[in-house]
């Protein structure tokens, strides 16, 4: 691809591209969005992240990058305009790197093995999730947002969890939100979701659902060698 300019290929409810289309939209910068199916991967897709044949794909002046908190460090270190994503100090930027991949790995990847197992995988997995949300709701002390009071990288890593995190709850009968157990979460949510910046432009619950629903089985059985 050898535009000017900035492409992203996604997929509709890939949380790692909605977070870069956030980040873009927040630093004001256009761009062409390109949907691929990620079940049947388009030539597109294989030529420009031929490594990991995943989305998002960031491309910047014919310039490829892959993987979605390398493409918001990318985005906040060229488009300096405010807000800036990342904190400016050298140890809460490092900290807030480790927490991303940490929350990633905790929550959004055991969530996602919660929704796809049950029995005693599952449960060991929504423990896992619980335990990073004890840590997640700690880091919220005194703050509106990860970012302080603005959104910021963490922010952006983590705002996934409550739009997607119900519906995985209700598709797999698990229970993970819980605003009695974490207050300090349940008010972020609704601070995130509800700020003008994000509240438009998320896929709707009911195809949100649908697609879980089919892809959970699917991968139940093919991924995580377990029936549901
Ligand atoms: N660590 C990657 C994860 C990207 C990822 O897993 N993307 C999914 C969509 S949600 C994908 O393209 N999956 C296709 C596949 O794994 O074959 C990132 O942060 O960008």
């Amino acid at each position: 691809m050898e535009k000017e300019g900035v492409q992203l290929i996604g997929f509709w409810v890939s949380p790692f591209v909605q977070r870069v289309k956030w980040a873009l939209k927040m630093k004001g910068v256009e761009y062409e969005y390109i949907e691929v199916d990620i079940w049947n991967k388009s030539p597109l897709l294989l030529e420009l992240n031929p490594v990991y044949k995943r989305v998002p794909v960031f491309v910047h002046n014919g310039k490829v990058l892959v993987e979605s908190k390398i493409i918001l460090e990318y985005i906040d270190e060229t488009w300096r305009n405010n807000p800036l994503l990342l904190p400016q100090h050298p140890y809460q930027r490092a900290m807030a790197r480790f927490l991303a991949d940490f929350f990633e790995k905790k929550i959004l990847e055991a969530g996602f093995e919660a929704l796809c197992t049950r029995g005693e995988r599952q449960e060991k997995a929504v423990s896992t999730v619980i335990e990073a949300m004890e840590k997640l709701e700690q880091e919220l002390k005194g703050k509106k947002f990860m970012g302080g009071d603005s959104i910021g990288y963490l922010d952006l890593v983590i705002g996934w969890l409550g739009y997607k995190m119900p519906i995985w709850e209700e598709l797999a009968s698990i229970k993970i939100l819980d605003s009695s157990k974490f207050p300090l979460i349940d008010e972020w949510i609704n601070n995130f979701l509800s700020h003008p910046l994000i509240k438009d432009d998320l896929p709707t619950t009911n195809k949100m659902k649908d697609y879980f629903y089919h892809i959970s089985r699917k991968l139940a059985a093919s991924h995580f060698g377990s029936e549901i």
